[in-house]
């Protein structure tokens, strides 16, 4: 067979092998071995120089002319396979807009943060700002300025978490209430008349129990100013309840001693579990107690820069958790610092 029908046969075979190749791979794989260094093509080519010198210029023209045509055709084998593959990826990417959406998960306040927020509400409605103060609180804030000298026997109803420090430094300790944030308070403000509460987390040495944590939230709150009476405190407390827990809740003080007060009472509201009946919650009382509070004492007046002549006042400290659990009718305080997913969600 003549070189020039050897071509002709080659480019036959080349465009027929070339319509198979389905995909880039094996395009590149037809390149190589058609138009390739070691190629059918390249392979031809040798026969040129074997040829007579008449008959070289005529299959040089045709060997050139088929390398051509090989090359074109491979060029919009290439550009098909791209653009089918591209037309692929289009319609894998496609977004189906009549998909329904996924809703993304949404967090949600802690009941303790639901709570404050209730009560900031409420307490703000009636004229009280929010003030902070410390959670590592010295000896002296903690009891002292608040009619508790060392060694004073009250000190007992704190079981308190102390903190080392070095001989002669000032005792600190974790806040065992909220009651130290009075004297801030006072002394920011004396001898003007003040309306404030102070929330945050407080520390005891306790019985972990349905009702007791070793940390919880309290806010305390004080009202100072000329003629403030026992009758405000109690009008405060009462109308304080039925915005949250509704009109008609029954409530009532019970006496009660606080060093920092006097006269000293503990607020309750019935129970929400037993309804007044007797439960674990409640101890068989029918009554959870929510907040201790009081007529402020007039040294701790005197220690906040009042003088206790002039003014009086009303503080009182309350259990956030305790009242969140009244709210929402949870039986144990234990869940609030549990982390527990399965009664987060429920709020
Ligand atoms: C006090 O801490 C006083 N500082 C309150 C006070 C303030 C009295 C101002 C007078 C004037 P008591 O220890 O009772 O008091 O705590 C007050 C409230 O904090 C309780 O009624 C309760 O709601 C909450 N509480 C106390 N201990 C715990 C505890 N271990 N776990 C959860 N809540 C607690």
């Amino acid at each position: 067979m003549s070189l020039i029908d050897q071509l002709n046969q080659l480019e036959q075979e080349a465009l027929a092998a070339l319509e198979r190749a389905a995909d880039l791979t094996a395009l590149a794989e037809w390149k190589s071995a058609y138009l390739g260094k070691q190629g059918a093509l390249s392979r031809l080519s040798r026969g040129l120089g074997a040829l007579p010198a008449e008959e070289r210029p005529a299959a040089g023209a045709r060997f050139n002319a088929v390398r051509a045509t090989l090359e074109q055709a491979l060029e919009r084998a290439e550009a098909q396979l791209k653009r089918i593959a591209r037309q692929h990826a289009f319609e894998a990417d496609q977004v189906d807009v009549t998909l329904p959406g996924r809703a993304p998960a949404i967090g949600r306040l802690h009941p303790t943060t639901q709570m404050l927020r209730t009560i900031y509400s409420v307490l703000g409605e009636m004229g009280f700002q929010v003030w902070e103060s410390p959670e590592v609180e010295t000896d002296e804030f903690n009891f002292q300025l608040l009619n508790m000298p060392p060694d004073h026997p009250a000190r007992d109803m704190w079981d308190t978490f102390y903190i080392d420090t070095a001989p002669g430094e000032p005792t600190l300790l974790l806040r065992t209430h909220t009651s130290p944030g009075q004297i801030y308070a006072m002394r920011a403000n004396a001898p003007n008349p003040v309306r404030a509460i102070l929330p945050g987390k407080c520390y005891r040495y306790e019985q972990v129990t349905a009702r007791h944590e070793m940390q919880f939230f309290q806010v305390e709150g004080i009202a100072i100013g000329e003629q403030i009476s026992f009758a405000d405190l109690k009008g405060t407390l009462v109308a304080f309840a039925e915005r949250l827990y509704g009109k008609g809740v029954k409530t009532r003080f019970r006496p009660s001693y606080f060093p920092f007060t006097e006269p000293s009472v503990e607020f309750d509201i019935e129970c929400f579990l037993c309804g007044g009946a007797g439960c674990r919650v409640c101890k068989h009382s029918g009554w959870l107690e929510i907040l201790g509070a009081g007529m402020i004492h007039p040294t701790v007046l005197r220690n906040g820069g009042y003088d206790p002549e002039k003014v009086s006042g009303f503080a009182f400290g309350m259990g956030p958790e305790r009242m969140a659990m009244l709210r929402y009718g949870i039986d144990d305080i234990r869940w609030f610092f549990s982390g527990d997913e399965r009664f987060l969600q429920q709020f």
